[in-house]
Formats: C-alpha cells, sequence, structure tokens
C-alpha cells in the first residue's frame, strides 16, 4: 500500500498526544463497518432494530447533553480576527491550539484512535477532495462509512505526496482504568470545542460526538474549509441539495437549492410530484460542490456518499422516497422506539403506536405530555439506497446547473416563489435570506435570523468577502450559461395562522414553473422585489387551496418588505466596510421599487 509521509507523521503525533490503547487504520470494508456495529452494540451505545423489519440496522440514543451542533462552541481560527468576520466565533489560532493541546493530551485513553481517510466527492472526480479524520468514535466510523467514500482506496488516490484536510476528533472522554465503565455515549458535556484551522485546513473537535460536530466529513470539511479553499481556488462550496427535473418530454436539466437545516432539504431532493407526467430524481441532499466546465457552466458534485436527515416529521406523504430508502442499512439516533424493535417518531405515521420507549429511555404512549423523539433525531443512510437517486449522481464530472433556489421559513412577507432579476440581483436575494431557527442547532426555536445562503453557521471566512465571491463567480462566465436564480418559501401563514401552500409534493408546481422559465417559455411578471408567476403562469390544477389563499402567497406585500428594510440594513450594517458596495446598490434600488410601488 502507497503511504503518504505526512498522514503517517501527523498520526504519530496524534498518537502520541492522544494517548490511545491502538491505532486502527480503516480500510472502508463492509466487514469493517460490521465490526463498529457489533461494537456499538456491545457497548450499549447501539442495539440491533429488527432484522425482519429493518435489516442490518441499528438504533442509538445518545446523551442528552450532545443531541446537536453547537454554534456557540464552534470557532473559525483564522490568523485574523476580522478573516473570520462578523457571523463566525473566532479564536486565536496559537491561543486555541495550546487549550486544544491540553484537552487533547491523554484524552484517547482506553479508545481506540481510527484512522479513516475519507474522499468527498466520487474518487478521482477533479472536483473531489481528500480528507482524513482522527477519530475515538466507532459511531464517527460506521457514520463516516455511509456519509463518505472512505478507507484504503483514498490513500490510494492520495499517494505519497497528496494533500488532505486534516481532522482531528475526540469525544472527549478518557477510560479511567481498564475496569472502568464507559458510558453508552461518551461526550464531554462541559467542554465542546468544534474548531477550524481555514489556513492550515485543519479541524479540531473536542467534546461532542453527534452529527456535524464529529463527523467532520460534513459541515467541518464540506461547507467550513471548503467554502475557503473555494474562495482562493474560484469554485463555490454550498449548503444545497441537487435534484434532477425532468419534464414529460423527457428534458432534464438540475437545480441546487440552499435551505437551512431541517428546512426541508431532503424532502425537496427526493420530491414526489404531484404534476402528472414530472420527475424528480436526488443527486444530493445538503451539500453542493460547484466548478465551471469548458463550457462556461456551473457542474455540480454531492461530495457526500450518505443522507443524515432528520427524522421527525418524515413520512408516507411528506417524503416516501426517503423511508423507501430507510428500509436497511441504517442508523437511527435518538427518535423512539417500538417494543417489537423498530424505530418511531413524530409524525411517521397518523396514529402513533401504543407503547413506546422515547429517546430518553423512558416509556411513552400517546398520552404522554412529550415528544417521543428528539426533534434532532436523524437517520444515516447510503444514498444508493434512495430509490430515486439519479443514474448520474455519482458523475466525477458533475451535472449543470440550470437554477438555485434560495429559501428560509418565512410565515410573512416572502412569497411563494421569485425570480432574480440578475446573478446579481439574486446575490442580493440570497445575502438577506432569513430564517426562523430550528431543532439543528442547540438554542432557542422559531426565532428570525438572517441566514445569508443558508450558510450562516457554515461559511469559513467573512461573510461579506463571500457576498463578494459570489458577485466573482457571476462574474466569470456569461449570464445566459450562469443559473438563474430563484427565491421560494413553502411556509408563509395565514392570518388563522395556518400554512397557505401545502407543500411537499406540490412543490413541483413551483419546479415546472422554474423549468418553464430557464427554458423560455414560464410566463412572468415584474415586481419590486423580482419576477413573479403571471396570472395563470403557475400550474394550480387540480390544487386544494381556496383561491384567496393562492393570491395571498404571490402577493408582494410593498408594506411588509418596506417595514423589514431596517432590519436589512441592520443586517448588512454588520459587514462593515466588507459588504460589496453593489450590494449595498441592490438594496436601496429595492427600496426605491418599493416606494414607487406603494
Ligand atoms: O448535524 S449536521 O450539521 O450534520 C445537520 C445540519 O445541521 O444540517
Ligand atoms: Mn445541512
Amino acid at each position: 500500500m502507497v503511504s503518504n509521509r505526512k498522514l503517517e507523521a501527523w498520526v504519530q503525533e496524534v498518537a502520541s498526544m492522544c494517548q490511545p490503547e491502538k491505532v486502527v487504520w480503516c480500510d472502508g470494508s463492509a466487514t469493517e463497518y460490521q465490526t463498529m456495529l457489533r461494537l456499538m452494540v456491545q457497548a450499549g451505545t447501539a442495539q440491533w432494530l429488527d432484522p425482519g423489519k429493518r435489516p442490518n440496522s441499528i438504533y442509538v440514543r445518545s446523551d442528552p447533553a450532545d443531541v446537536a451542533r453547537v454554534e456557540e462552541f464552534t470557532f473559525i481560527c483564522s490568523k485574523s480576527k476580522e478573516d473570520a468576520g462578523p457571523t463566525n466565533n473566532w479564536r486565536d489560532p496559537d491561543e486555541i491550539r495550546q487549550t486544544l493541546t491540553g484537552l487533547f493530551a491523554g484524552c484517547m485513553a482506553g479508545r481506540t484512535l481510527y484512522v479513516i481517510p475519507y474522499s468527498m466527492g466520487p474518487i478521482g472526480s477533479p472536483i473531489a477532495k481528500i480528507g482524513v479524520e482522527l477519530t475515538d468514535s466507532p459511531y464517527v466510523v460506521a457514520n463516516m462509512h455511509i456519509m463518505a467514500r472512505v478507507g484504503t482506496r483514498v490513500l490510494e488516490v492520495l499517494g505519497a505526496e497528496g494533500e488532505f484536510v486534516r481532522g482531528l476528533h475526540s469525544v472527549g472522554a478518557p477510560i479511567a482504568s481498564a475496569t472502568a465503565a464507559d458510558s453508552p455515549w461518551p461526550c464531554n458535556a462541559q467542554n465542546k470545542y468544534i474548531c477550524h484551522f481555514p489556513e492550515t485546513r485543519e479541524i479540531w473537535s473536542f467534546g461532542s460526538g453527534y452529527g456535524g460536530n464529529a463527523l467532520l466529513g460534513k459541515k467541518c470539511h464540506a461547507l467550513r474549509i471548503a467554502s475557503v479553499q473555494a474562495r482562493d481556488e474560484g469554485w463555490l462550496a454550498e449548503h444545497m441539495l441537487i435534484l434532477k427535473l425532468t419534464n414529460p418530454a423527457g428534458k432534464s436539466l438540475y437545480v441546487g437549492a440552499a435551505f437551512p437545516s431541517a428546512c426541508g432539504k431532503t424532502n425537496l431532493a427526493m420530491l414526489e410530484p404531484t404534476v402528472a407526467g414530472w420527475k424528480v430524481e436526488t443527486i444530493g441532499d445538503d451539500i453542493a460542490w460547484m466548478k465551471f466546465g469548458a463550457d462556461g457552466r456551473l457542474y455540480a458534485i454531492n461530495p457526500e456518499a450518505g443522507f443524515f436527515g432528520v427524522a421527525p416529521g418524515t413520512s408516507m406523504q411528506s417524503n416516501p422516497n426517503a423511508l423507501r430508502t430507510l428500509g436497511k442499512n441504517a442508523i437511527f439516533t435518538n427518535c423512539a422506539i417500538t417494543p417489537e424493535g423498530d424505530v418511531w417518531w413524530e409524525g411517521m405515521s397518523d396514529v402513533p403506536p401504543p407503547a413506546l420507549l422515547d429517546w430518553l429511555r423512558r416509556p411513552w404512549t400517546p398520552q404522554s405530555n412529550r415528544k417521543s423523539a428528539h426533534p434532532n433525531s436523524r437517520f444515516t443512510v447510503p444514498a444508493r439506497q434512495c430509490p430515486v437517486i439519479a443514474p448520474e449522481w455519482e458523475d466525477p464530472k458533475g451535472v449543470p446547473i440550470s437554477a438555485f433556489l434560495f429559501g428560509g421559513r418565512r410565515a410573512t412577507t416572502a412569497p411563494l416563489v421569485n425570480e432574480a432579476f440578475s446573478w446579481q440581483h439574486g446575490t442580493f436575494l440570497g445575502s438577506i435570506m432569513s430564517s426562523e431557527t430550528t431543532a439543528a442547532a442547540a438554542g432557542a426555536q422559531g426565532q428570525l435570523r438572517f441566514d445569508p445562503f443558508a450558510m450562516l453557521p457554515f461559511c469559513g471566512y467573512h461573510m461579506g468577502d463571500y457576498f463578494a465571491h459570489w458577485l466573482k463567480v457571476g462574474g466569470a462566465s456569461t449570464p445566459e450559461k450562469l443559473p438563474r436564480i430563484y427565491y421560494v418559501n413553502w411556509f408563509r401563514r395565514g392570518a388563522d395562522g395556518g400554512f397557505l401552500w401545502p407543500g411537499y409534493g406540490e412543490n413541483s408546481r413551483v419546479l415546472k414553473w422554474v423549468f418553464e422559465r430557464v427554458t423560455g417559455t414560464g410566463q412572468a411578471v415584474d415586481t419590486p422585489i423580482g419576477r413573479l408567476p403571471a396570472p395563470g403562469a403557475l400550474d394550480l390544477a387540480g390544487l386544494d387551496v381556496p383561491k384567496a389563499d393562492q393570491e395571498e402567497l404571490l402577493r408582494v406585500d410593498a408594506k411588509s418588505w418596506l417595514a423589514d428594510l431596517p432590519l436589512l440594513r441592520a443586517h448588512y450594517e454588520k459587514f462593515g466596510t466588507r459588504l460589496p458596495a453593489v450590494l449595498k446598490e441592490e438594496l436601496d434600488a429595492l427600496e426605491q421599487r418599493l416606494l414607487a410601488a406603494k
């Protein structure tokens, strides 16, 4: 086997710092995956689900102090504080390295250090990148097997001299002695640090074993570090699903869509259209890496190999393809379990099972006055099991993107769909995205916050520079080759507080209009905020939505937009001199158009 000197040296250095009982180089084999599952079952971390119902699947409950990403303990440790920008927590790299070195010293005592070479993206794709995660968590190893391409085949591509992103992870819970009992979910609730060193392409994560805190290929590498690489190298690393949309005549195009965590990316990526003859297939459900092809178009790959999706609300109504994907070889974390040994979560079925054990191991019945699954409970499952995975989902050259959708959860103001006037205007729309917070991150839910491009927790550098990068990318090709940009909102509410739009499969009506716009037949009207579907242009045939609600969904409410302007200005203030001037001009122009329309 080829050995990479830098990798060997780093593994040795980490082993002497963390003092693991042993070091295991992961080969990525099926046998290794099964070994991890067995280890977790033996340790009480996991239990097997009924193999008759869900073959080769496990159920895991985390520590209640470790259930979501921890944004306040997530740091960008660039040399200059200014480079991390106003939306990131910053730490001085030298100081934090000292703190971390103290924490990591001896932290793997009694544990195994696993070396996981991984490729984000199909192995050998010109858009893919290699990373190596060192971790003391078998749960992380198993999840990385699903979420990325891992093991010996990655080392072969890395070669003797190849560069890789370094990710060091520990649950931060050394085992005191050979006889000491381990916790089923070891973590370090008091000391959590998720640190990124963009200049040296390093990640140090301590104290959490959950999701994006611990599966370092995902948000840490594929978004925070990759966004910096993308800025330096002229490409895009985005928090976007990628879907393939095919019309009844068999013509296909590809759409990227950015929504904040837990706002329905997985559902949209696997949607079953309600409009007859249309088809959606999945390329990815969370992250897109995009580079220009020789033809001047943006080509996207899904850097991941699996889905780490939100379980609650996933049902045969909301996302039948996700449920079909979950039939086998899945890891379920923090949902509830039935006496028969299958999983359940709120919304999975209309009628809950009569008795469950909840995610905190307590007996639960439909009369219990609480949720049985944690709101951020998750499934991890190989993407290839998805019945609507597009055949080209692993094409190393990627798929050419025709449209971007941006969106968030907004109860008011934002209409169902709105097309940007231009790339620059679309960048403006991305920069002012706002959404109500969800359970994907620890903290209060339902609060409105600006989440530009759905990258607020994931941009590895100054967000003002990130906007500038988007503008620069737009200048690198010709307008007709660039994806068109749309802002969508499935979550607008009516006067009675209920959702105006049914969402899910019905979102195909919006996708159809986008397809028709991109291919030149869809009709639109100019409004102060952008182009909306012309009357009759959105296919609403057979849709069970009252006429008044349909109108409300597409109403541009100049007054409430004007009322938002001071918030938008305050949002922009944060970026100081790094806010591109043209975005400020877009904001002023929006104000003028709104005033003229009032
Ligand atoms: O926990 S993750 O960061 O992987 C999921 C999410 O927040 O989107
Ligand atoms: Mn996400």
